[in-house]
Order: structure tokens, then sequence, then C-alpha cells
């Protein structure tokens, strides 16, 4: 079954029990990488805290590990410590391990969450800006020769560009001189993040300027968009291997929100206008994508180099409309709980990974009934007073509420 690289590499994954990091961890563990897995379980404790879980049943770390081994002959390691905050442990797992990649995922990353009080906010920060920082001290600390690769956001751009296509991180500028000379630059593109999480991934991007200067640190930067859909080829290979399917107001995001509200029989949720623009990618491009980065990565005395992980842009109306005639469903039009623009367009270069040889997968009715079919499985999961979003920007906003009641909203 095995679908062995051509060099087997030693990877640690930060995060390898989330949503990305776990089919992720499978996919390369699948290619024939020496994987390991470090995660605190932090995201399974917010379900706690939530009182929300996944759509999907999914399993505890042991029993995903052991049902890997079974399935692939494969065994991934686990390591269970909080590397925002346990930086000793942190630097030990490296300097024995000795891994040839990191990828990490490990940061808080949900907006709603982290505008839902002072407490969110701030464990955001913490949590995102410590960790990353820690990856990067831990690098030099140990003296190995570790190329990192993150999962940042497209949401460090912020959404809306005028017409302009969105560069893969560095933006050209001319700059006049005093003598009106025009000098040519390429910087990082001006962040402007839409809540305190997609804040953090702008201090990331900052971090990793600093230590890929001053230390040479080689460094892919993914600016990921909205990632939908929940299985990949490695996670369908048992039912213990399921991946986390978040439909709640807080972590489940907007596609995936809505094939579930249509497969449930729950109203739409479109959050104002639905003018929305954003940029989306199906989970299995995800672990496609992150293979690719792998497979390319910076050189030695490169700077950071950045990749626009999506493949196509869509309205979020758009979307709930597609939705809603592929499986039913009504749309209803929602008070935004975000600060945001009511309209925006959209337009992102990813001429990086087509030309590394990434063929997108684009919202397919074949997969988008896929993700439906499954909602449609786990439905007796689902707590209805769970779907609607109820973390609000500011005191002004509301929450994303429907007003009209059905027998499934009490
Ligand atoms: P997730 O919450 O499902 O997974 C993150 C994992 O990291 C969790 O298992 C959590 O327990 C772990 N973690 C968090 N803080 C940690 C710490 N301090 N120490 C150890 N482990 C820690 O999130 P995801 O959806 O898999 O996202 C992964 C990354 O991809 C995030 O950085 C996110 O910003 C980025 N991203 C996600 C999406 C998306 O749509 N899901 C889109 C763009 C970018
Ligand atoms: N939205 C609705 N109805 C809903 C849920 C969301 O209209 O029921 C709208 C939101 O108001 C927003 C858009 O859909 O305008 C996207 O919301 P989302 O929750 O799907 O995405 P976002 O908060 O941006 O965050 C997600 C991930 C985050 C990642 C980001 C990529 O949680 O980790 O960084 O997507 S991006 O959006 O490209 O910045």
């Amino acid at each position: 079954m095995s679908i062995e690289t051509k060099e087997s590499k030693k990877i640690i994954v930060l995060g390898g029990d989330g949503f990305c990091g776990w089919p992720t961890s499978l996919h390369l563990s699948n290619l024939g990488h020496d994987v390991v897995i470090i995660d605190n379980l932090s995201r399974r404790n917010i379900d706690n805290e939530l009182e929300a879980q996944s759509l999907t049943p999914i399993q505890p770390m042991g029993t995903r590990l052991k049902a890997w081994e079974e399935v692939s002959g494969r065994k991934i390691n686990f390591y269970n410590f909080n590397i925002a905050t346990e930086y000793d442990t942190l630097l030990a797992v490296l300097l024995d391990e000795q891994p040839d990649v990191i990828i990490h995922f490990a940061e808080q990353r949900s907006a709603p969450y982290s505008m839902k009080s002072p407490k969110h906010k701030r464990y955001t920060v913490n949590n995102n800006v410590n960790a990353t920082h820690n990856v990067l001290c831990a690098i030099v600390e140990s003296g190995l020769d570790i190329h990192l690769v993150h999962l940042g956001t497209m949401g460090v751009y912020g959404y809306g560009t005028a017409g302009m296509k969105i560069p893969e991180g560095y933006l050209d500028v001319k700059v006049p001189t005093e003598t009106g000379e025009l000098i040519h630059q390429q910087i990082l593109y001006p962040t402007n993040p839409g809540s305190v999480y997609h804040m953090t991934k702008t201090q990331d991007q900052l971090l990793f300027h600093y230590y890929n200067k001053n230390d040479g640190i080689r460094i892919t930067d993914l600016h990921q968009g909205i990632v939908w859909g929940t299985n990949t080829k490695e996670t369908m290979l048992d039912d213990r291997l399921i991946n986390r399917f978040d439909y709640d107001g807080d972590y489940g995001t907007v596609l995936n929100r809505f094939l579930m509200q249509a497969a449930v029989g729950y109203p739409i949720t479109v959050h104002g206008t639905g003018g929305q623009t954003r940029a989306f990618i199906h989970i299995q491009d995800t672990v496609r994508c992150i293979q690719l980065a792998i497979e390319n990565p910076p050189k030695h005395d490169e700077r950071v180099m950045i990749f626009n992980q999506m493949t196509e842009t869509h309205r979020v109306n758009d979307l709930a409309h597609l939705v809603s005639d592929l499986a039913g469903g009504e749309v209803v039009y929602v008070s935004n709980p975000r600060k945001e623009a009511a309209e925006n367009e959209l337009y992102v270069s990813n001429d990086l990974f087509l030309s590394k040889g990434l063929n997108p997968t684009t919202l397919d009715n074949g997969l988008l009934q896929e993700v439906t079919d499954i909602a449609k499985k786990y439905a007796h999961r689902v707590d209805y007073s769970k779907i609607p979003a109820r973390s609000t920007w500011t005191k002004e906003q509301k929450p994303g509420v429907p007003e009209k009641k059905t027998e499934k909203m009490v």
C-alpha cells in the first residue's frame, strides 16, 4: 500500500493530532518518511471546554497510532507536551530525534475562539507566538540543519486588494530616493489581520524573517486558505483513522459548516450579506502541498520561501447556494458576529505550487457529496445548540443566530 519516496526523511510533525496534522502525518508516513508527532492534545481539551466535539468520532491518539501500524506496517512515535511552554523538552526531543524537517501546525487556529474573551485572546497570543519562537530558538540551539515548514494563513494579507493579485508573500515596491531615483525592492506583503488569531500569524512571519536572516534557518511558510473536506486516501483506510470534522460555531469552517448544516436540516448560516470572498483548499491537496514543500526546500542562503496554499476563491453567498442546490437546506442571512468587510474581491497567485506539480482539486460535486454523506452518517452526534457562531468581535456585534426557530433549534 505504501508509495515509497526516493529519499526518506525524519520528519517531526508539531500538532500532528489536529485536523490538518493527522492526515499529513499519515500521508508522509505512507510515502516512507520516518514521522514523529508532537502534540499536547490542547485541541481535544478545547472541545471539553466548549462542550463541543468533532462530528466524526476521532479516536484517542494511542488507538490511531496502533491502527496505522496495523494498516501500513509503519510506526509513528508520539510525544505529548506543550511546545509553547516546555522549551527544554522540545530541545531534548530535537537532539534525540535529529529531524531533517519540522512541520509546524501546533497553534490555536480558530479566529472566533481567539475573540471570545480577554482570556482567549491572551491564550492564543501566548500559545502561538511562543510556540513558533520556541521552535526557531530550539532549531538554532540544536545546531541541526532542519528545514522548517510552517502552516500560515491567507488571512495575513487581509482579503481586499483593489483588483491586484495577491503575490506569494513578497510585494514589489518602487520607492523614490531624495534625488528622485526609483529604488526597486521586494518587501513582505503588508499585513492586515482580521482577528487576534490571524494577528499571531502575522507575528510568526516576522519571527521567520529574523531567524532566517540572523541564523540562516531554512523556512517555508505556507499561506493556506480555508481547508474543506475531511477524508484523505490514508484516513479512509480504517475507521479508527478517521479525521476530525469541526462543525461548531468556533471551530467549524464555512464550507464544511454549510455542508453539515444542509445534511442535518439546520439553516445554512450566511454571515451578513455573504459578500465575503475567501480562498479554499481541499484537505487532500493540503497534504500534497506539504509533501511538495518538503521536496522543494529553500537553499541555505535563500530568504523565507512563501507559497500561497490555496486552489480557488469563492464568495460565501455563492457557496451557500451551491450547497443548498446540492443537498437542500434553506439559506438564512444572520447577523455577522465578525468585524470584517461585508464584500470583497480576492485574486490570489498560486503559481509556485502549480509549478511544483500540484494538480488542484477544485469544488467538485462528488467531493461535496462525500462531505454531505459523512455529515449525514454522523448526524446523530450533532449538538444543535453548538452550531451558531456566538463569539463576537466587539461588544457591538451580535451572534450569528438564525431568527426563525425550527424544532431542531431549541
Ligand atoms: P487543529 O487545532 O485541528 O490542530 C492543531 C494541533 O496543534 C492540535 O492537535 C493541538 O492540540 C496542537 N497544539 C496547539 N498548540 C500546541 C502546543 N502549544 N503544543 C503542542 N501542540 C499544540 O488545527 P488545524 O485545522 O489542523 O490547523 C493546523 C494549522 O494550519 C494551524 O496553524 C492553522 O493556523 C493552519 N491553517 C488551518 C486552516 C484550516 O482551515 N483548518 C486553514 C489555514 C491554515
Ligand atoms: N462564515 C459564514 N457563516 C458561517 C461561518 C463563517 O458566513 O457559518 C463566514 C465568516 O464570517 C468569514 C468566512 O465565512 O467571512 C470564513 O470563515 P471561516 O470560519 O471559514 O474561516 P476563518 O475564520 O478565516 O479561519 C479559517 C481557519 C483558520 C485559517 C483561515 C484561512 O479556521 O485557521 O487561517 O481559515 S483564511 O480564511 O484564508 O485566512
